[in-house]
């Protein structure tokens, strides 16, 4: 149940409550796409840098150790040692990016795996039954992620056929959601909004959603190619058509600034793999712009990455000490990048639901994005 205690201008400030605990919305979920973040961070580490949800996916997971393993050890949540929320993404986008030989057909998609090119075929179901055998406590439905350069015609059929695998998600959740063995029998389900850069689609797709009365509802297909102009003006044209009510979640975005501006549209929930691809290659954020530790000017810098921050790299480590880690290849110093991005990410999304509540975002938008782009002394 998602309420909505405050809005400032179109800025939500919300609580989603689940069985895994309430989520203090805008959130920005870790992403560990095999249910392990990136960089050698525990859930303990997760719990120290504030995370709220963490997010896996079904394609990983199913391909490799096995959704049914993991039911059979009793659940995701178990099996990593995490009881707060887990949003499972449906696989749906993860066919579409890193499979090159896959046959779309109305029942599903038909493709070869990553990892041994064996076939497998995923449908709105079988996407189902892996995030139910999962437990997750969100589970996201089967889409389509159209390609940024697909034409008019190609967009508005594969939203349909989008639209149609909806539909039977919410049937296969329900079924499976009270099955006597289910691992979470409260599940939920969020569908996705696709439509590429085509406002009107967009908006006939939301309008068409929104009838289905899921928990919550997704933009998919952005950020994979287009503007951040192009993305704005779609959240522009399509969030007014979501439901106020229940969360909105951008996926796979973004950059900070990116989350600023899609929060002032109305936007709840995020993930994105920058804040830990990046620290892996000692690329680190602070409310000044990136930081590149590589670079030879940290060599004597005794600063922490950023001063105030209350992470566990910042608290102990200077600049000069990560940098001699990453140089000398040691896990410690792409752990502490990792862990300071994630921290940064959850802090802002903190900052922002301190200024939705005081009713001051504009402001701190205004401030924040001039920080960032203005490099430290
Ligand atoms: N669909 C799904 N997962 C996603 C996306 C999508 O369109 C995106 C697009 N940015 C990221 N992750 N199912
Ligand atoms: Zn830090």
């Amino acid at each position: 149940m998602y309420k909505l205690l405050t809005k400032d201008g179109m800025a939500k400030r919300g609580e989603f409550e689940t069985v895994h605990g309430t989520i203090q919305t805008p959130v920005f979920m870790n992403v560990g796409t095999v249910g392990a973040i990136k960089g050698a961070v525990s859930t303990d580490d997760l719990r120290t840098i504030g995370t709220q949800v963490e997010l896996s996916n079904t394609y990983h997971l199913h391909v490799r150790t096995g959704d049914k393993l993991i039911k059979e050890f009793g659940g995701l949540h178990k099996f990593m040692g995490w009881d707060k929320p887990i949003l499972t993404d449906s696989g749906g986008f993860q066919v579409f990016s890193l499979s090159g030989l896959r046959k779309i057909k109305e029942e599903g998609v038909y493709f070869q795996s990553h990892i041994d090119g064996h076939h497998i075929f995923m449908g709105p179901e079988e996407s189902m039954q892996i995030q139910s055998n999962l437990g997750s406590t969100i589970a996201m439905a089967f889409d389509e992620c159209p390609s940024s350069r697909a034409d008019r015609t190609y967009i508005q059929n594969s939203v349909d056929r989008t639209t149609r695998w909806l539909e039977r998600c919410k049937i296969k959740m329900k079924e499976l959601n009270s099955l006597p063995d289910t691992v979470n029998p409260h599940q939920m389900l969020f569908g996705i909004n696709q439509g590429g850069i085509f406002a009107d689609i967009r908006v006939e797709h939301a309008k068409r959603i929104r009838e289905l009365d899921l928990d919550g509802y997704a933009i998919g297909g952005l950020a994979v190619g287009e503007t951040h102009e192009e993305m704005y003006h779609i959240l522009d044209e399509v969030v007014p058509y979501l439901p106020e009510e229940k969360p909105t979640y951008l996926m796979g975005v973004g950059t900070p600034a990116n989350i600023i501006e899609a929060v002032d549209r109305g936007v709840d929930f995020f993930d994105c793999v920058y804040p830990s691809r990046n620290g892996r290659h000692g690329h680190v954020y602070t409310h000044h712009g990136k930081l590149n530790l590589f670079n030879k000017k940290f060599e004597l810098d005794p600063r922490p990455i950023e001063e105030g921050c209350q992470c566990p790299a910042c608290r102990t480590y200077s600049r000069a000490y990560i940098r001699h880690l990453l140089k000398a290849k040691e896990m410690l110093g792409m752990r502490l990048c990792v862990l300071h991005n994630l921290y940064f990410y959850n802090h802002l999304m903190e900052e922002i639901r301190g200024a939705i509540e005081a009713h001051r975002y504009k402001e701190f938008k205004k401030t924040t994005l001039e920080g960032f782009l203005t490099p430290e002394e």
